[in-house]
């Protein structure tokens, strides 16, 4: 029997070397082993991470981030029941969600709005590559208390930036004051800086856990 580091180790890989059939069967396995199926996510998540490197050093191209987008959503397709059945909540804010202008990644902005909801947070997901007039439009008409922009692309940070900035200025003082949180793998303190959000998150559990804390 493998020991619960090396099937971690071993899921990481599976997704890293885009082993589809390999990456659902570990998972099936782990979840019927009755793992914590976020500490599953968490694993694919830095499979990915390493596709992404692949990607950058050449060894993949475009079809590998396709394949790996597309076993990951598999995998929530396993994970999310399951997700759904273990954690709940209460909570009562509305939170306004989006990925930047340019920027079509939407697999860990799905998770958190998933996450969010199984919290009982009301999530409004405008989707992917939206632009910031309609996140301000939105955010006048249903009046949020969290606003969340997701982005991977470096070059989604100034339409980060443009979004925030509109926000910030919006004729309605909820809204200019709302609390904007900045998510993905690539942001860091800088880009939080950058595009003038108050926080910024990598893990979609970190950022549950944030909008709790801001809704007390
Ligand atoms: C899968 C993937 C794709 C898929 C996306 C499918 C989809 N439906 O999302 C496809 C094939 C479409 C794609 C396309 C491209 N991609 Co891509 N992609 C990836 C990859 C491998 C994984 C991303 C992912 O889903 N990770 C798993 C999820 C769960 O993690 P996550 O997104 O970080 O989300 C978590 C947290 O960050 C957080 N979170 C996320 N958002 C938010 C928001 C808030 C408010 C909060 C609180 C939290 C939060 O919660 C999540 C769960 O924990 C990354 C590599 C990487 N390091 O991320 C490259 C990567 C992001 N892609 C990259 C590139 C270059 C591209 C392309 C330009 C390639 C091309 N030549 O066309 C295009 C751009 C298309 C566009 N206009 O957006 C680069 C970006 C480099 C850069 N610095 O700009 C990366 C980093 C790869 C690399 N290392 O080179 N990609």
């Amino acid at each position: 029997m493998t020991g619960k580091v090396e099937h971690r180790q071993a899921l990481i890989k599976h997704v890293a070397d885009l082993e589809e059939q390999e990456v659902l069967a570990l998972v099936k396995d782990r979840l019927q082993n009755g793992e914590d199926p976020l500490a599953i996510i968490e694993d694919c998540q830095e499979g990915m991470r390493q596709v992404g490197l692949r990607y950058e050093a050449q060894q993949y191209y475009l079809s590998g981030l396709i394949m790996a987008g597309e076993i990951f959503r598999e995998v929530m397709e396993l994970a999310q029941p399951v997700i759904e059945e273990l954690y709940s909540g209460n909570e009562s804010g509305r939170i306004l969600l989006g990925t930047a202008q340019g920027d079509i990644h939407d697999i860990g902005k799905n998770n958190l709005s998933m996450l969010l909801r199984c919290y009982g947070f009301t999530v409004f997901d405008l989707g992917v590559d939206v632009p910031p007039a309609q996140f301000l439009e939105t955010a006048l008409q249903i009046k949020p208390s969290i606003i969340g922009l997701s982005g991977l692309l470096t070059s989604s940070y100034d339409a980060m930036r443009e979004t925030i900035k509109l926000l910030r200025n919006a004729p309605d003082p909820i809204i200019a004051s709302a609390i904007i949180i900045v998510g993905g793998s690539q942001i860091t303190e800088d880009v939080c800086n950058y595009v003038g959000a108050d926080y910024w998150v990598t893990d979609a559990m970190q950022g549950v856990r944030l909008c709790q804390k801001l809704r007390q």
